[in-house]
């Protein structure tokens, strides 16, 4: 572990470093022409910057970790555009809170927390579409779908017969596809109570989910845990990690052996198996459940791959999956054409489909790529990241006198996941990659006892990985992704037959409502639906009157159609609080349980007379 001071690998320090990237980086063909032009200009700027009015050159999107959400950066600024809620609740946004994101939230809404580590974007031959985000929930065993073009969550799903969704894939080819979710802890089958001392009895399963639609298609029970989890560019192989083969429940249980394994599933296989009946089902569960455990079946290959692995990452060229060896200093690296082979029955051993194992250091976690050749993989115990080739590596695993490891890097500190630009898609660019560090000590302000986490910017356009730049998060992002902007079109505006808001607008349709003009009450015995709609800085009803005990539903509809003109709907003393984006309808159901008068007002500064957007809701007791 290094101290502040430490060189980053460049022997100047960070003052000096700064002034030399903008200094150095002029002339070569990596940076942006307007970077060079505006660098002129401005003394010690570095590439990495990027000047006021200037757009970032890449999308970032970061898991939330506990703090349940997805978080939208720019790249290479590293400035936090947006956050996405998820599993957690929103106050400024209502996600949580508005009918619309209790309907997505579905029967699950009952959880306030959420734990994301994975997130990444729908594929369509092999690279990103802008279509969809996915994300797992390791806390209460639920995957969610985003909307990337108005980045909101569109779905979330509870995974049954297991627990604890961890690692979260995506097929690459022809499109997605799969998403392939791993159950990290295992559990007894049925898990209702009968069997709780007898871990021989619990088991976890890989989960195929359609993508489109969101159903469940099949799972697959395997031996040990399952950790992460990645897909090949073929659209026949998934491989997960394994770090606990032992089947242990404590600590040292699952730490004995020096091997557990990577398993590779043969999703045709599994497909054909669940066509022809050859399953079995899990309680009042309806989905097919195919039996991969043992050495002998057809569907899944255990290679033994040291020891508690990790992350397990495909290579751009879609050759090799790498698995990160945790617990052992070494990367396993399994060759996509020998799993074909193992597959067609022609190896003997399922050790024969490594190509590689290079030592690399204290802790390897996780591995990404520059489409180059080369690998970047982070070292926990070391807190660096070591840039090694693949090729090399191979050659040496054949016993040729070859040194693959190209550079150690110093990161701060204890990194997790590691991405680089495009580096899950065939269009791995190899310009930037962030390093997700677990601890940063003494690299910001202290903020109490609490401190932030510390997410690395490198450049990786050169020979030489440089670190440059330190960004601060809020706990605890575990992985990201980083897509060049020419895959993300998000939309300005609400389109007004969104599906996102299509029940509250069939629930006007019902009321003889027409959103866009009317302002009404209508009551049905108890329940009052209050319509409104709202043009900066009015709402469409100044005041309107329920009695104590109704359930009001309030429904706002923002008429606004300029870009950015968002409204807020916040009821004082009812912790009531939405978020109506220009042409959006939202609406909020609650009980008027206090009499009196309630003003509700516009939360979101949208109008020089924005204060003064108010009104009056009035309680009878
Ligand atoms: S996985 S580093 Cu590695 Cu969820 Cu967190
Ligand atoms: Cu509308 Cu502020």
């Amino acid at each position: 572990m290094s101290d502040r001071e430490h060189d980053h690998g460049t022997g100047l320090s960070r003052r000096e470093f700064l002034g030399f990237t903008a200094a150095g980086a002029a002339g070569t063909a990596l940076v942006p022409a307007s970077l060079l032009s505006r660098q002129a200009h401005a003394a010690g700027k570095s590439k990495y910057e990027v000047a006021p009015g200037e757009l970032d050159e890449y999308y970032g999107f970061w898991s939330g970790g506990h703090s349940g959400e997805i978080r939208v950066l720019g790249i290479p600024s590293m400035r936090e555009l947006m956050r996405i809620p998820v599993f957690n609740r929103d106050s400024a946004t209502g996600w949580g809170q508005t009918n619309e994101s209790k309907r997505i939230l579905g029967e699950s809404a009952r959880f306030q927390n959420g734990d994301t580590h994975h997130v990444h974007m729908s594929y369509t031959d092999g690279t990103y579409d802008g279509r969809y985000l996915f994300v797992n929930d390791k806390a209460n065993t639920r995957i969610a779908r985003i909307r990337c073009d108005i980045m909101k969550t569109d779905k979330v799903i509870t995974i049954p017969n297991v627990a604890a969704i961890h690692g979260l894939r995506l097929q690459k080819v022809p499109k997605t596809g799969y998403v392939l979710c791993c159950a990290e802890f295992r559990i007894p089958h049925p898990n209702d109570g009968r069997f709780l001392d007898e871990p021989d009895k619990y088991h976890t399963m890989l989960t195929a989910v359609d993508a489109d639609t969101m159903e469940i298609k099949w799972q697959i029970i395997v031996d040990g845990n399952l950790d992460n989890v990645d897909t090949d560019y073929t659209g026949k192989y998934a491989a997960a990690t394994c770090y606990n083969s032992e089947g242990g429940v404590t600590l040292p249980e699952m730490m004995k052996a020096d091997r557990d394994w990577t398993v590779v599933f043969n999703i045709p296989r599994i497909e054909e198996a669940v066509r022809q009946g050859k399953y079995t089902t899990i309680g009042d569960s309806k989905v097919p459940v195919v039996d991969g455990r043992g050495k002998n079946n057809p569907y899944t290959l255990y290679v033994p791959t040291p020891k508690s692995p990790h992350g397990v990452n495909m290579s751009p060229d879609g050759k090799y999956f790498i698995s990160n060896g945790k617990l052992s200093p070494t990367c396993t690296v399994i060759s996509v054409d020998l799993i074909d082979k193992w597959f067609a029955g022609k190896l003997k051993d399922p050790r024969d489909v490594v190509v590689a194992e290079p030592e690399l250091g204290l802790g390897p976690l996780h591995t990404t790529f520059d489409g180059r050749g080369y690998a970047y993989t982070t070292l926990f115990i070391d807190s660096q990241v070591v840039k090694w080739s693949i090729a090399d590596a191979i050659r040496a695993y054949r016993g040729e006198k070859v040194d693959y490891i190209r550079q150690k890097l110093d990161v701060h500190y204890q990194p997790g996941h590691l991405k680089a630009s495009m580096a899950e898609t065939k269009e791995a660019d190899g310009k930037w990659a962030v390093s997700l560090c677990k601890f940063s000590k003494d690299r910001f302000l202290p903020v109490g006892v609490l401190r932030a986490e510390n997410d690395q910017l490198i450049d990786i356009s050169g020979e030489k990985m440089k670190l440059v730049h330190d960004g601060p998060t809020f706990p605890e992002p575990h992985d990201a992704i980083i897509v060049h902007r020419s895959k993300v079109h998000p939309r300005k505006v609400w389109r007004r037959d969104d599906p996102y808001f299509a029940e509250t607008v069939a629930m006007a349709k019902r009321h003889g409502v027409v959103l866009e003009r009317d302002n009404k009450v209508i009551r049905e015995g108890n329940k009052v639906y209050v319509y409104m709609t709202s043009v900066a800085p009015n709402y469409g009803l100044k005041e309107f009157r329920v009695k104590k005990g109704d359930e009001v539903t309030v429904v706002v509809t923002n008429l606004d159609k300029i870009e950015d003109l968002t409204h807020g709907f916040c009821i004082v003393n009812y912790g009531i609080n939405m978020e109506i984006g220009p042409q959006q309808t939202s609406s909020v159901t609650f009980v008027a349980d206090q009499p009196g008068v309630h003003w509700y007002y516009c939360t979101w500064f949208c109008h020089a007379l924005h204060l003064e957007m108010r009104g009056r809701m009035l309680v009878e007791p």
